[in-house]
């Protein structure tokens, strides 16, 4: 039986909970024959990943999905793309604030992720669970999650697929947001990661359904 490497981020920006972490925890044991091995991690540039590193070479999963929150997007957002860039609007749990760097000094300026990020959303949609893929990951700790992911299977772990999700805010955050907030609850975003894992390891060559977009 193969292994899945499924992590959520910390809390962070204040807040007492991250539905990241909450919704992987509460993951079946095995998804599709595979098993899950799930890691909590911290939000910081650079010591995030090498968390995820370290559990990688503790259970030679075959698959590794990363996962964060994105506080405003109203959808499950499988990243197609993490760049080679930090730039933090808000220092992260150590205190670090990178403007403007460079990821990796003499990296790619992008790596795509290896999962199949529309047929992930495809299966997800598919069960009445709202999701697109996303074009950016922006430029915080979870873009630096899946740049890093994504260069060190490049040059390290051959033959793993790698990637990563965002997810909204939880109903519980939501309560004390403005009124016009999107938050989803937490039971959904399990069954929508579980969907998106069995997805991803079902699926070699991604679906080629539009998951474009106008601008
Ligand atoms: N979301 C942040 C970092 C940690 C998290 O869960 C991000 O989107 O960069």
């Amino acid at each position: 039986m193969g292994a899945v490497l499924v992590t959520g981020f910390q809390p962070f920006g204040g807040e007492a909970m991250n539905p990241a972490w909450e919704a992987v925890r509460a993951l079946p044991g095995a998804i599709g024959g595979a098993e899950v091995v799930k890691a909590e991690v911290p939000v910081a540039f650079g010591r995030g990943f090498a968390e995820v590193e370290h559990a990688m070479r503790e259970c030679s999963p075959d698959l590794v999905l990363c996962i964060g929150q994105a506080g405003g997007r109203a959808k499950l957002t499988p990243e197609y793309v993490g760049i080679n860039c930090m730039d933090a609007r808000v220092p992260d749990n150590d205190g670090n604030q990178p403007l403007a760097q460079r990821i990796e000094e003499d990296g790619p300026d992008a790596y795509f992720s290896t999962l199949p990020v529309r047929a992930m959303a495809k299966a997800m949609n598919d069960a009445g669970i709202p999701a697109e893929v996303s074009f950016t990951a922006g430029t915080y700790v979870c873009n630096d999650m899946l740049y890093r992911l994504m260069h060190a299977i490049a040059t390290d772990h051959p033959g793993v697929r790698g990637g990563f999700m965002h997810v909204p805010y939880a109903t519980q955050q939501a309560t004390r947001l403005p009124s016009a907030t999107p938050s989803m609850s937490l039971e959904t975003m399990t069954a929508g990661i579980a969907l998106a894992v069995g997805a991803a390891l079902a699926t070699e060559r991604d679906v080629s359904v539009s998951a474009g977009t106008t601008h």
